[in-house]
């Protein structure tokens, strides 16, 4: 029997990819039809002075094709930066849960495509704005295609799809002016937030740091519902997705994020592309959450209730493999713009559950696409296309590409010898998973799903001190642009039966009161049923360690920024040291002076500056460091942009580090001011992050001191001190 499976390796999908690559490098520019071209600047006239002629077949072509250049933006998610890269198992202990090859065989490298998105703002947004990020993985299987359409927060908004639209519609700009852009903050999102009681635990998440990530690179991904594995033999196991960074999760601050939206509205998309440029590779480890079908009503939530995480401490992570993007794409519209993914592409092994939420995704995200594309044939599109040979009698359309042989497009057929065959479970087929299910027709939720607040309470009860602050800042922002009193009060009586502590900060900053006995009706239809009364006792923990990006972080220099700041006169073999220190724990370092052009060292050595005053600023790196050198360090006295840099990096919680004389500069740009002054000694101190080197035998750790400050990444400790903020 012929078998329509390639051997996949990593370089499968690029190498199908090659087939529809172009490139001009030598050749002459063509029409269309591949006619060269001898002119393009001037269409063709009658005369000079004349007007267009019909005949101008190349005008014509060129207009036409430039007119209908734009295809609709994706309703949800039209922002997003693409990436190639594979993924590999680390064993093949998954082997007793499903049969998916590519998640079982550790020879095996399946390529695959990413792409990081926002989710509310159109394709023109700015990336660093508070909102969930997408996470959507396409991996083309020696089996076919199977997306894992995830986010970056484990839980959702709403329980049931029949709720998507609305809530998008809330979220998305107003519809009579269209304001605001990729923002939540507005009257109409937390209207209907303040209304269902069942967004509250996502409500934490989105408030929380993880709604601004400081990279693609360093956020996780979560397959939100629970899915279903299953082996050989035809055993099912409730399985959950969760992608881990291996640089760990980082954010940014909101004062930060708000800035880079402006300075540079591609920073996340630039991250990536650069990142992946250098050599950077962004990594992720695979991780599922299994549980056993016996097991389903062991909890005090429902498996298949979106807006519930199961805590790690009740089920632990079991990494299966890890992720690798190692290549950019050729082309933004061809690849990031036109992959389509689909929660229902699925590959045997894995299947879906009765997730009310995951149920109507199956259907949403095909009939989007037809919107997109104009057609049926969208998975004909390059990127779009398994690395396995597709056969059935699925033909014509607009823009079909597949050139069918032979007269059978039926099926059964004896014309075709009946072909393409079956495949039976045992040849590949894929062979649903024989669930039982029966019931009334009924617009109901399970009972089971009505417990909105106690994963909420859990998240804040999580939380570290910096981390609830982050999280009330947030709420003082969002609820306090929306105008309406009485939608800000309804939310905080909602945060009132997540925690009065929270409730109570939330309040004292948007000018209104916590209610003593708040209820506010659920909008779903909640009816007892086997799963609630099953239930009832089910495992359940108050507090989790693995929500906080505090408590479980990662901590390297890998991959992250510094601004060297300096003029004429610094200490170049000081620079030269850390730099290196910087480059040997990962770090990549960029000279920032006033004008670009070569800057001399006091002993006559030149370097180069990447960047000036005027096109970056501290937010755009994750450390700062001005080395010694007197006349370097009097000019930066008199910059005002180099004092604000040291000021607003440390204002931002970031490792700053100086020596010998730059620890004047420091003390006028107010960073080792009265505060941080020690009162008995007259000696200057600060926070671990604040990395100075006054004398030699200080200069002698100075480096690793640095680097351990910007593994740190945050330096917390100076929100306590009372500043003016950056
Ligand atoms: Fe999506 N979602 N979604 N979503 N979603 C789309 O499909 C939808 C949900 C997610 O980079 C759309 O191709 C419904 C959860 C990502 O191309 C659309 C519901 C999760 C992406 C759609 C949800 C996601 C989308 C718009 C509730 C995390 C971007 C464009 C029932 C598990 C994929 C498109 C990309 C995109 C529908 C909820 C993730 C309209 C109906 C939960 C990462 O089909």
């Amino acid at each position: 029997m012929k078998a329509n499976k390639p051997n996949v390796n990593q370089h499968s999908k690029d190498k199908q990819l090659d087939d529809f690559r172009e490139d001009p490098q030598d050749q002459y520019m063509t029409t269309d039809q591949g006619v060269r071209v001898n002119h393009t600047d001037d269409h063709l006239k009658a005369g000079p002075r004349g007007p267009l002629l019909m005949e101008d077949f190349h005008f014509r072509e060129k207009m036409t094709h430039f007119d209908h250049e734009s295809i609709p933006e994706r309703v949800v998610h039209a922002r997003g930066s693409g990436a190639h890269g594979y993924f590999q198992p680390y064993d093949d202990s998954m082997k007793e849960f499903t049969k998916a090859k590519f998640l079982t065989d550790p020879n095996t490298r399946t390529p695959l495509f990413v792409r990081f998105s926002t989710v509310v703002g159109s394709r023109g947004s700015a990336d660093t704005v508070r909102d969930v990020r997408g996470f959507a993985t396409k991996f083309y299987t020696e089996e076919g295609n199977y997306d894992l359409v995830g986010n970056n927060i484990p839980v959702f908004f709403i329980q049931d799809a029949n709720k998507f639209a609305d809530l998008v519609h809330a979220i998305k700009p107003d519809p009579d002016n269209e304001m605001p852009q990729a923002s939540a903050a507005h009257d109409t999102f937390w209207d209907f937030a303040s209304l269902m009681p069942e967004i509250n635990h996502m409500i934490m998440w989105v408030l929380s740091d993880r709604a601004i990530p400081r990279s693609f690179r360093m956020m996780d991904g979560f397959g939100v519902h629970t899915f279903r594995f299953i082996n050989e033999a035809g055993k099912a196991t409730f399985v959950k997705f969760h992608w881990k960074p291996t640089l760990g999760v980082h954010s940014l601050v909101w004062d930060e994020a708000q800035k880079l939206a402006g300075k540079d509205a591609d920073w996340l998309r630039r991250d990536l592309w650069e990142a992946i440029d250098m050599g950077h590779y962004p990594e992720f480890e695979l991780n599922v959450q299994l549980v056993p079908e016996e097991d389903e009503f062991k909890f005090d939530f429902d498996l298949l209730d979106a807006t519930k995480i199961i805590p790690e401490e009740l089920v632990p992570l079991r990494p299966i493999g890890k992720m690798v993007l190692n290549r950019n794409p050729d082309n933004f519209f061809a690849e990031t713009e036109q992959v389509a993914f689909h929660p229902g592409n699925l590959v045997p092994g894995i299947d879906v559950t009765n997730d009310p939420l995951l149920q109507g995704r199956l259907f949403s995200y095909i009939d989007t696409q037809l919107n997109r594309f104009n057609s049926a044939n969208f998975g004909e599109v390059p990127i779009n296309r398994p690395v396995t040979t597709v056969h059935n009698h699925q033909g014509a359309g607009f823009m079909r590409q597949t050139i069918n042989k032979g007269k059978a497009n039926y099926w059964p057929n004896s014309i075709g010898g009946g072909c393409p065959m079956m495949a039976p479970g045992n040849q590949g087929g894929y062979v649903h998973y024989a669930e039982k299910v029966e019931g009334h027709k009924i617009r109901a939720r399970s009972e089971s799903f009505n417990n909105h607040y106690s994963q909420a309470t859990m998240f804040w009860n999580s939380m570290t001190e910096p981390e609830k602050k982050h999280i009330v800042k947030a709420a003082h922002f969002e609820l306090g642009k929306v105008e309406s009193k009485e939608i800000r009060q309804r939310m905080v009586g909602h945060f009132s039966k997540v925690s009065m502590d929270f409730a109570q900060r939330v309040a004292e900053g948007i000018g209104v009161e916590v209610p003593k006995n708040f209820d506010q009706e659920s909008t779903g239809n909640y009816e007892a049923d086997d799963a609630s009364k099953k239930m009832k006792s089910g495992k359940s923990v108050k507090e989790t360690k693995f929500v906080s990006i505090e408590k479980d972080k990662v901590r390297t220099a890998k991959s992250r920024k510094v601004a060297i700041l300096l003029e004429d006169g610094y200490d170049y073999c000081e620079v030269m040291q850390v730099k290196q220190a910087l480059k040997d724990a990962g770090a990549s370092a960029k000279i920032v002076s006033k004008f670009h052009g070569m800057r001399k060292a006091s002993t006559g050595e030149e370097i180069e500056t990447d960047k000036s005053h005027i096109t970056t600023g501290s937010i755009m790196y994750d450390a700062i460091y001005i080395p010694d050198g007197e006349k370097s360090i009097e000019a930066l006295m008199k910059e005002g942009d180099a004092l604000h840099f040291i000021n607003e990096a440390f204002k931002h919680g970031k490792a700053i580090a100086t020596s010998g004389k730059g620890i004047e500069l420091f003390k006028k740009a107010d960073v080792l001011g009265v505060d941080f002054a020690d009162k008995t000694s007259g000696k200057v101190k600060s926070d671990k992050g604040v990395v100075t080197a006054g004398n030699d035998a200080e200069a002698k750790e100075f480096a690793t001191m640095f680097i351990d400050a910007i593994k740190e990444h945050r330096h917390w400790d100076r929100e306590e001190k009372m500043m003016v903020p950056a």
